[in-house]
């Protein structure tokens, strides 16, 4: 019997094999269905043994306004850079592994303390486990944006580990597609569609969903939904994720290979040149990963006090009235009121509000809580 690395293998080469096609999309989604199913199992397998004693995560402790994870292949100089942008210090060598654990730092910038944590080089295989790739991958799922550092002879690397990150859950600058299913007792699966499907038609569908064990399910779809999407909804364990791209080692490289390492990254996704070790474009860097956190500033107002306009709340642009509290004391969740608003969220000068309001950039906010 195979063990289930195995067959998640023998499935992963028949879809390289398979030629992707409208005939062959169902077919493709399916066999995705089974590796997702596998490897659920052998996440509860993991799980198991790390209860009677198995490996051990990395300990971080998450702080400040956002978290950054370092990815990239051994030696690219993530240990440099974290110890250039941050106040910590992380051993850097011309040899791979230097780095063996999780190193965070803080990086002050803008007003927002920013943690960044450095990790150990990422290999192919490393969602099966390989070079304590699953702990890293961990560290990488619970951190706000992924900032991969690619080496500008290398242009095979990225995709390499994009794809790593893939396999492990991780969805990098995508959104959550509009995929709902909901598991009812009986009637079959009803798909529901707002928007004609051409890659997959409602029997291919309900396949897919009775392999999850569902026998009767509501599906809805407000999108022309590929067999990967219904099978991560139907997964529900991944995690969309911001990512940015630094291309590091400038210093030693021509224009040419610095073209050339930039075409082999997708398109659309943010890309920066830098040298961590000659300093060049740190600055700059830094500007980049703040941006593309998305911050908001929120400007507190106490109650019968004057607003606070030197020093406004640096938070993630979603953050609601009820994430400002958190951020604010303990208490102020349970013993919360009401609060009032004034600015581009409120519509109109004042505006009483509850705790799922969502706040937007240069909000004026007072919080009354009870006494
Ligand atoms: N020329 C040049 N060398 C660099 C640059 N950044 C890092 N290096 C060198 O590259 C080597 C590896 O750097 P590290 O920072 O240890 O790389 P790492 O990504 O942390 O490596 P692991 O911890 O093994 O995953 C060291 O010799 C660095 O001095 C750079 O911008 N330019
Ligand atoms: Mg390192």
């Amino acid at each position: 019997m195979a063990t289930i690395k195995e067959q998640i293998e023998l499935i992963r080469a028949e879809i390289d094999k398979t030629q992707k096609n409208k005939a062959t999309n169902a077919h493709i989604g399916k066999l995705k269905a089974k590796i997702a199913q596998l490897k659920l199992k052998e996440e509860k397998a993991a799980a198991h043994s790390k209860a009677s004693g198995g490996g051990k995560g990395f300990e971080v402790k998450k702080s400040g306004d956002a978290t950054v994870a370092l990815v990239g292949f051994p030696s690219v100089g993530k240990s440099t850079l974290i110890s250039k942008v941050t106040d910590a210090h992380s051993e850097a060598g011309g040899y791979a592994f230097t780095t063996l654990t999780c190193i965070p730092g803080v990086m002050e910038h803008r007003g927002a303390k920013i943690q960044i944590l450095d990790l150990p080089g990422l290999i192919k295989g490393a969602s099966e486990g390989k070079g304590r790739g699953r702990e890293i991958l961990n560290v990488i799922r619970s951190a706000d944006m992924t900032l991969f550092v690619v080496d500008p002879f290398q242009d095979g690397h990225f995709n390499v580990l994009h794809k790593e990150l893939h396999n492990a859950g991780l969805r990098l600058n995508e959104t959550k597609p509009p995929v709902f299913i909901k598991r009812v007792d009986k009637g079959g699966i009803d798909v529901r569609t707002t928007v004609e499907q051409t890659h997959l038609t409602d029997a291919d569908i309900g396949e897919i969903i009775r392999s999850f064990g569902y026998t009767s399910a509501v599906v809805t779809l407000r999108e022309n939904a590929t067999a990967e999407q219904i099978v991560d909804c139907l997964a529900g364990n991944r995690v969309y994720e911001k990512a940015v791209i630094a291309i590091n080692k400038i210093d030693i490289a021509t224009e040419n290979e610095i073209v050339r390492a930039t075409k082999a990254l997708p398109d659309e996704w943010p890309v920066m040149r830098i040298s961590a070790f000659k300093d060049i474009g740190l600055e700059e860097l830094k500007d980049f990963i703040y941006d593309n956190l998305g911050f908001m500033r929120v400007f507190l107002k106490p109650q019968g006090q004057e607003a606070d306009l030197e020093e406004p709340l640096i938070v993630k642009d979603d953050s609601t009235v009820e994430n400002i509290c958190n951020k604010l004391h303990r208490d102020f969740v349970r013993k919360f009121r009401f609060a009032r608003v004034k600015g581009p969220s409120a519509k109109f000068d004042w505006q009483r509000v509850g705790l799922d309001h969502l706040l937007k950039d240069g909000d004026l906010l007072t919080i009354v809580v009870k006494r």
